[in-house]
């Protein structure tokens, strides 16, 4: 069901990073096209706001939704109905996520630059956000969590979640997003919930929503983030600019780094679990044990048969997008796994803190035995929203950092000004653009 490649020898040996990059196995995501799909979509919303809304809900989720805007009895109305187990899971999930979020809160420095001149540099959270649930082949309440968490622990004060409403929604729910999602929204604080999926629902954050008549449903916010399926990245980068965004999420990925010390069953159970996701999830086990991909291979078969997902699965892990990548030993498995980058990172071998420790490009990383990308997925307090495609390489995942703005605050003396004055005034000499030296010679002439 799954493909194996050999980067053994020679073979790995002559390429680059960016050549062996392009060997590996990676799901097509062409965003490009999706781009002109989703260009007439944004104009419709910008143009003709919440009816134009209303009849996209239509032609795409098959609903029209009654109110835009998730009333807030209907939202604890779903917290209220939420199944006991499920709302202390997501209750312990939460916990976790704040613990690791709440640490990533940045502190002002300030820097002597010399005797009375200082830089310092503020973080100021974001105003509004605009964070985007997918509700697309599975529905995910816990990507609610990974998305509020750092926002409310960088301390956005304006936040607004839109998620696609559901069809086969029943009772006080038709025509709104998933009961979970919206009890996840209410155990998490957040009021302002929209009932928009897709593209239409980036645009509607980035340019704002009102009725014919000119009433408001949804202000302008300055950032979006959160996964979606390629339409939506297509409309984040589309806007980007106009709003700021995260970085682009994709279908999920899973590379595993194992040597023959892994258990066969473990690296299978998590391979599947997030093949589980997409027929376009990516699953790549790097190994250089014949034997383990071996057993890899023989319990793949057998978990899959007996698993629920089971179709999906098989398209996934035979895709290309997916594979056994066989090596000479753990350093050049490192270097594969470098040039993939990819979104979550399993590192099941000997010494795996060590090994761990040296990988450069991943979204996250789990380490030994008892770290399963599942863990990170709900519960262990890390983000889930990470970098696919190869993006690991230039960006990192959702954090209290995504929410903030670094501003440097400039403070010189008189006197400390003076003594810098001829570095400027030379530079801007150099530069041709004299009058920069004037702005700093005008304050020294009288
Ligand atoms: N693995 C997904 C996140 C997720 N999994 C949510 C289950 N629910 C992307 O990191
Ligand atoms: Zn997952």
């Amino acid at each position: 069901m799954i493909t194996r490649t050999s980067l053994r020898g020679s073979a790995l040996a002559s390429l680059d990073a960016r050549a062996l990059r392009d060997t590996l196995p990676r799901a097509a995501f062409d965003v490009e096209t999706a781009l002109d799909v989703v260009r007439p979509i944004c104009e419709q919303v910008r143009h003709h706001g919440a009816d134009a809304l209303r009849d996209l809900s239509e032609k795409f989720d098959g609903v029209r939704p009654d109110a835009l805007r998730v009333p807030a009895e209907v939202l604890s109305a779903a917290l209220d109905q939420l199944d006991p187990d499920i709302r202390a899971a997501l209750t312990e999930a939460i916990r976790r996520a704040r613990l690791v979020h709440d640490d990533q809160r940045r502190t002002a420095t300030t820097t002597q630059v010399a005797p009375g001149g200082t830089v310092t540099e503020r973080w100021v959270p974001v105003d509004r956000v605009g964070l985007y649930v997918p509700g697309g082949v599975a529905v995910l309440a816990s990507s609610v969590v990974m998305n509020v968490v750092p926002a409310q622990a960088a301390g956005v004060e304006s936040l607004a979640v839109a998620s696609p409403p559901q069809r086969s929604n029943t009772g006080a729910f038709v025509g709104y997003p998933d009961p979970t999602i919206l009890a996840a929204c209410a155990l998490l604080g957040v009021d302002e919930v929209y009932a928009v999926g897709g593209a239409q629902a980036i645009a509607m954050f980035a340019y704002g929503a009102r009725e014919a008549d000119g009433t408001t449903v949804c202000e302008p916010v300055s950032l979006v983030t959160g996964p979606g399926n390629i339409y939506v990245v297509a409309a984040k980068r589309l806007l980007k600019g106009l709003i700021g965004i995260d970085s682009e999420a994709g279908p999920t990925e899973i590379a595993i780094l194992a040597d023959d010390s892994a258990d066969a069953e473990h690296v299978a159970a998590d391979l599947i679990s997030q093949a589980e996701h997409d027929k376009l999830a990516a699953a790549v086990l790097v190994t250089d044990s014949d034997d383990l991909a071996e057993r890899v291979e023989q319990a793949l078969e057998r978990r899959v048969a007996s698993t629920k997902h089971a179709e999906r699965i098989r398209v996934s892990l035979g895709g290309e997008q997916s594979g056994i990548v066989l090596v000479d030993d753990v350093e050049a498995g490192l270097r594969v796994v470098d040039a993939y980058a990819a979104e979550h990172l399993e590192i099941q071998t000997r010494d795996a803190s060590a090994v761990a420790a040296r990988v450069r490009n991943a979204g996250a990383i789990f380490v030994g035995a008892y770290a399963p990308v599942s863990l990170g997925d709900y519960a262990a307090g890390s983000n889930h929203v990470l970098p696919t495609g190869g993006c690991a390489c230039h960006s990192s995942g959702l954090s209290v950092q995504s929410f903030l703005r670094g501003i440097h605050v400039v403070d010189y003396t008189q006197d400390a000004l003076r003594e810098v004055a001829s570095v400027v005034t030379t530079l801007a000499q150099a530069e041709d653009l004299p009058a920069h030296g004037e702005a700093v010679t005008a304050r020294f002439e009288r």
